[in-house]
C-alpha cells in the first residue's frame, strides 16, 4: 500500500495515453530507443512494429488497468470462458481499429518514414488454435470486451500454435510455429502469479479425532507451476478491456533433495524440464480426439490453475460461498475442460470441508457446456488406468459423481423400465464407459455436472438431443438442452477484413454505428435500386479480388487476372466430412467437359472459375493429406494447360491462417460449405463469406439452414440429401453388393485412374472410401446435385445486376450472425450476467 501523502506524487505522473500524433511518435521513438535499443539509424519494418505495437499496447493497458480495478470494486458476476484454444490471428490492427487510432497511427508512421500496412504484416499471428472451435472463442472474447461483461478467458500459452503448413511437391509438410520468436508486446507476464498444480501421487485418508470424520487428501507425486500470461482485450468504441489469461507451465524451484542426495542430479534436471513441455505445443487435432497422456496433463493443468485463480478472486470478497454460483459463470467450450467439475467438487470437499451435497448444487449451478460436434471421433474418452495413475482422487470423485447420478437415474425409473431396459439406460448415461480398459466419457461427465448444455445451431442443437444425447433428455428433460447459434465478430470480420466494404456501406448507413448493431444492415435494403451503389458494390468485390490474386502471386508465383474469373472458395480445415473431394471432383469434371469442347463452344459455354482451396489436415490424417495432393495435382495440371487457360484455374493457398483469410474471405464470389448433413455443427466461416457479400453452394448443414432463413432461399445455392435421410441411405450403402456411381462421378474417376493427376495409383484409398467403403460421407449420393448446383451458378452470375442485387440482399439480413448476439444469448440463458459500463 502507497502511503495516502504519497499519492498525489503518483497521479501527477500516471501515465498518459496518446491521443494525438506528436504523443504517439514520441512514445514511438521512446520504444525505438529504450525498449528496443535502436535509433532512426538501424529501424527496420520489424523494430517499427515493435515499437509501434508497444506504443499501441501501452494506451490498452491503462484502460485494461482501469477495467479490472473497477469490477474489482464492483464485484459483479462475472464470466470465465474456459477454452484449450483461442486462434486469435494478429493483434495490432484490430486493437487499432477497436480504440479508434489507426488513422493517426497510420498518419504518425508516414511521417515518421514508415508504411502501416507493411508494418502490420510483421506481426506473427496468435495460432493457439485449429480451427472453428478456437476461433470462435476468439470472436466471443471480442464481444465480451464490446458487450462490456465483466468476464475472463481462460486457456493455455503453448509455445507452438498450430504448425506452419508447407506444400512440397503437392504434398503437405509441417514445421513448427514457434511464434515467441520475438517479444510479444501483447502478452504481460505475470510472473509474480505462480500456482502449483500437482500430479500423480495417491490417496490418503487422514483422521480427524475432533469431528471423528475420515477425510481424503491427495498427495501429489509431481508438481508444476502454472505462471500466467495476460492478453488485454480491447472492446470496439469501449474503454472496457477485459482479461485473457494463459498459463505456461514452469518448473518448480523446491529441489527434489532425495534426488540430489543420492547423486542423481542430471535426473532431477530432466524432471524439470520436463514440466515445461505442457505448455510446449498444441495439438493438432480438428474434430479427433488422439488421447494422449500428454493431453490430459494439459487439461489438468489448465484447469486446475484456471479454478484457483477463480476460487482465489471469489475469496477474496469475503462472501458466504453459498453466493458462489451467483458470482461466478463458468462456460466449458467443449469437454476439453470438463475436469473444472471434479476440481471445484475437490476443492469444495476436501479444502474447504463442505459436505458432498452443498457442494455438488453449487457445482452444478456453476457450470455450463457447448457441444461442438457430434462426431463420434471427436468424443473424448480417457481410459481408466491413466486417469487413476495421473489424477487418483478426481477418478474417485468421479466415481462418486457417477454412482449418485446412476442412483437418480435408476429411482426415476425402476417402476416404469423393464430390467433390460434400464440397464440399457444405465449403461448409455454412466460417466463410464466398459471397454477394455474402461474408460471416462468426458461429454457424460460434462452433461452431469452442468445446469445447462448447448448446441451452435438449431440443426446440431436438435441433433444432440435426438442422437449422442438422447438418453439424457429421457433423464433431465428437454430444459437443460438449449441451443445459441455462433456468430462472428462484424469488427474483425467486415470492418478489419473488408474495409472498403465496411466503408461503402457506413457511407449509406450513416457511420459504423452497425458494427455494433448488425441489425442496422438490413436498412441496406432501401438502396437495391441505387445504381451508384451497386457499382461502387461491385468495385468493392473487385478490388478485394485483385488484392487476393496478389497474395496467390506471392504463395504459389501463379498469375491470375481475377476480371475474367469468378471466385470459388473452400478453406477450411481439410476433413472427409467437410468433403473438400466432393469439391475436386466437381472440378476436375469440369476440366473434362472444357477439354471436351471446340474453343468456339468454350467461349460461348464456360463461366471462367478460379477455384481456391485452403486448410490444415492433421499430419496424421491420411486421407486428409491425400485430398490436399490430389487438389494439388489437378491445379499442376489444369493451371498449365491452354485449352484451360482463361476458363479455369485451380489454386492450393498454403498455410491458411486467419490473417490469409482476411484477405480470402472478402474476395469471394461463391463460397463452399459443403459437408455431409449432419455432420458441421455449424460452421462460422459460412457466415463470415456472406457478411462479406459472398454467396454461397452449401448443403442443409449447420448454421447454412439458419443463414438461408435471415437471406431467403433464393440467395444461396443448396444441394444434396438432408440430415434426416443420411443414416438410411447408409444403411443402404452397407447392405448393398455393391456402389452405384453416377456416370458423372466414373469419368472422374477414371481421369483419376487414367494417371492424369501423376500416379493414379496413389488415389486408390481414396476412390476406394467412395465406391468400396461404403461411401460414409455420401459423395456418391450427392454428387450430381452438387454439380447442378454449380451449373445454377454459373447462370445466375451471368445476370450481374441480380447477383448483386442477391450480395446486397444476403448481406442486409446477416445481422443476426454477429457473435454479440451469441453472448447476449448466453448472458441471458445460460450466464445470467448483466453488462458493467464503467463510469
Ligand atoms: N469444431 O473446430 C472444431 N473442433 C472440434 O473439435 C469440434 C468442433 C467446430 O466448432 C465450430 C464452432 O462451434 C463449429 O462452427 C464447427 O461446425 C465445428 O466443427
Amino acid at each position: 500500500q502507497i502511503p495516502l501523502s504519497s499519492r498525489s506524487l503518483w497521479k501527477k505522473f500516471a501515465v498518459k495515453e496518446f491521443s494525438e500524433k506528436s504523443d504517439f511518435e514520441r512514445d514511438f521513438v521512446h520504444h525505438i530507443e529504450t525498449t528496443l535499443a535502436r535509433s532512426m539509424y538501424n529501424c527496420d519494418d520489424l523494430a517499427a512494429y515493435q515499437a509501434a505495437s508497444n506504443t499501441v499496447r501501452d494506451k490498452l493497458i491503462v484502460e485494461w488497468n482501469e477495467t479490472q480495478q473497477f469490477q474489482t470494486l464492483k464485484d459483479p458476476k462475472r464470466i470465465y470462458y474456459l477454452s484449450l484454444e483461442f486462434l486469435m490471428g494478429r493483434a495490432m490492427d484490430n486493437a487499432m481499429l477497436n480504440a479508434g487510432v489507426k488513422d493517426l497511427v497510420k498518419d504518425s508512421l508516414s511521417e515518421l518514414g514508415f508504411n502501416l500496412e507493411d508494418i502490420l504484416e510483421q506481426e506473427p499471428d496468435a495460432a493457439l488454435g485449429n480451427g472453428g472451435l478456437g476461433r470462435l472463442a476468439a470472436c466471443f472474447l471480442d464481444s465480451l470486451s464490446t458487450g462490456k461483461y465483466p468476464s475472463w478467458g481462460y486457456g493455455l500459452r503453448y509455445q507452438y500454435g498450430i504448425f506452419a503448413q508447407r506444400i512440397i511437391d503437392g504434398y503437405q509438410v509441417e514445421t513448427p510455429d514457434y511464434w515467441l520468436t520475438f517479444s510479444n508486446p501483447w502478452e504481460i507476464p505475470r510472473h509474480e502469479i505462480q500456482i502449483p498444480v500437482d500430479f500423480y501421487g495417491f490417496v490418503e485418508e487422514e483422521f480427524n479425532p475432533q469431528t471423528n470424520e475420515t477425510k481424503k487428501i491427495w498427495k501429489g507425486g509431481e508438481r508444476v507451476i502454472a505462471v500466467a500470461y495476460d492478453f488485454p482485450i480491447p472492446g470496439y468504441s469501449t474503454k472496457n478491456v477485459n482479461n485473457l489469461r494463459l498459463w505456461s507451465a514452469k518448473p518448480t524451484t523446491e529441489f527434489d533433495f532425495s534426488k540430489f542426495n543420492s547423486g542423481d542430479y542430471q535426473n532431477s534436471v530432466r524432471l524439470q524440464q520436463r514440466a515445461e513441455s505442457i505448455t510446449a505445443v498444441l495439438y493438432p487435432n480438428d474434430n479427433f480426439d488422439q488421447g494422449k497422456e500428454l493431453r490430459l496433463k494439459q487439461q489438468y493443468f489448465w484447469v486446475a490453475a484456471s479454478l484457483h485463480d477463480i476460487v482465489r478472486r471469489f475469496k477474496k470478497t469475503k462472501r458466504p460461498w453459498s453466493e458462489f454460483p451467483l458470482q461466478v459463470a463458468i462456460q466449458l467450450n467443449d469437454t476439453h475442460p470438463t475436469l473444472a467439475i471434479v476440481e471445484l467438487q475437490r476443492i469444495f470437499i476436501d479444502l474447504e470441508g463442505f459436505s458432498w451435497d452443498d457442494a455438488w448444487e453449487i457445482v452444478v449451478k456453476t457450470f455450463g457446456y457447448t457441444n461442438h460436434t457430434v462426431m463420434q471421433e471427436a468424443l473424448e474418452k480417457w481410459p481408466i488406468p491413466l486417469f487413476e495413475r495421473l489424477l487418483p482422487r478426481h477418478l474417485e470423485i468421479i466415481y462418486t459423481i457417477n454412482f449418485f447420478f446412476l442412483q437418480q437415474v435408476e429411482k426415476k425409473f425402476q417402476s416404469t423400465y423393464s430390467q433390460k431396459e434400464l440397464e440399457n439406460l444405465l449403461s448409455s448415461v454412466s460417466v463410464i464407459e466398459e471397454y477394455y480398459p474402461k474408460q471416462v466419457r468426458m461429454a457424460n461427465l460434462a452433461i452431469i455436472g452442468s445446469h445447462r448444455v448447448n448446441g451452435v445451431a438449431e440443426l446440431h442443437s436438435e441433433l444432440i438431443k435426438t442422437t449422442i444425447f438422447k438418453d439424457f433428455v429421457k433423464v433431465y428433460g428437454d430444459k437443460k438442452f438449449t441451443n445459441v447459434t455462433n456468430g462472428v465478430t462484424p469488427r474483425r470480420w467486415l470492418r478489419e477484413a473488408n474495409p472498403e466494404l465496411a466503408e461503402l456501406i457506413a457511407s449509406k448507413l450513416g457511420g459504423y454505428e452497425y458494427l455494433l448493431n448488425l441489425n442496422l444492415l438490413k436498412n441496406l435494403e432501401n438502396y437495391l435500386d441505387d445504381k451508384d451503389f451497386k457499382h461502387k458494390w461491385d468495385i468493392v468485390k473487385l478490388n478485394n479480388k485483385f488484392r487476393l490474386t496478389k497474395l496467390i502471386k506471392k504463395l504459389t508465383g501463379i498469375e491470375i487476372n481475377p476480371t475474367e474469373y469468378l471466385f470459388d472458395i473452400q478453406v477450411k480445415r481439410i476433413h472427409e466430412y467437410k468433403r473438400q473431394q466432393l469439391n475436386i471432383f466437381g472440378v476436375i469434371h469440369r476440366y473434362l467437359w472444357i477439354k471436351s469442347l471446340s474453343p468456339k463452344e468454350r467461349k460461348s459455354l464456360v463461366q471462367p472459375k478460379v477455384y481456391v482451396f485452403g486448410g490444415k489436415s492433421a499430419p496424421g490424417y491420411y486421407m486428409a493429406k491425400l485430398i490436399i495432393k490430389l487438389i494439388n495435382a489437378v491445379g499442376e495440371l489444369v493451371n498449365n494447360d491452354a485449352d484451360a487457360e482463361g476458363y479455369l484455374k485451380c489454386i492450393f493457398v498454403p498455410d491458411y491462417n486467419v490473417s490469409k483469410a482476411q484477405i480470402i474471405i472478402p474476395a469471394s464470389d461463391i463460397s463452399e460449405h459443403i459437408s455431409t448433413a449432419g455432420t458441421e455443427a455449424s460452421g462460422t466461416s459460412n457466415m463470415k463469406f456472406v457478411l462479406n457479400g459472398g454467396l454461397i453452394i452449401g448443403t442443409v448443414d449447420g448454421a447454412n439452414v439458419e443463414i438461408t432463413r435471415e437471406i431467403g432461399e433464393d440467395n444461396i445455392f443448396l444441394f444434396g440429401n438432408l440430415a434426416e435421410n443420411v443414416e438410411d441411405i447408409r444403411h443402404a450403402h452397407r447392405y448393398a453388393p455393391h456402389l452405384e456411381l453416377p456416370e458423372s462421378l466414373k469419368q472422374v474417376f477414371e481421369a483419376i485412374e487414367s494417371g492424369k493427376f501423376g500416379e493414379g495409383d496413389e488415389y486408390k484409398p481414396l476412390l476406394d472410401s467412395v465406391r468400396y467403403h461404403k461411401d460414409y460421407y455420401l459423395v456418391s449420393d450427392d454428387f450430381d446435385s452438387y454439380l447442378q448446383a454449380q451449373e445454377l451458378i454459373d447462370e445466375a452470375y451471368k445476370d450481374r445486376d441480380d447477383w448483386i442485387q442477391k450480395s446486397i440482399i444476403s448481406v442486409a439480413n446477416m445481422g443476426f450472425f454477429s457473435s454479440d448476439r451469441c453472448i447476449e444469448e448466453y448472458a441471458e440463458m445460460i450466464w445470467d450476467v448483466e453488462p458493467l459500463e464503467r463510469d
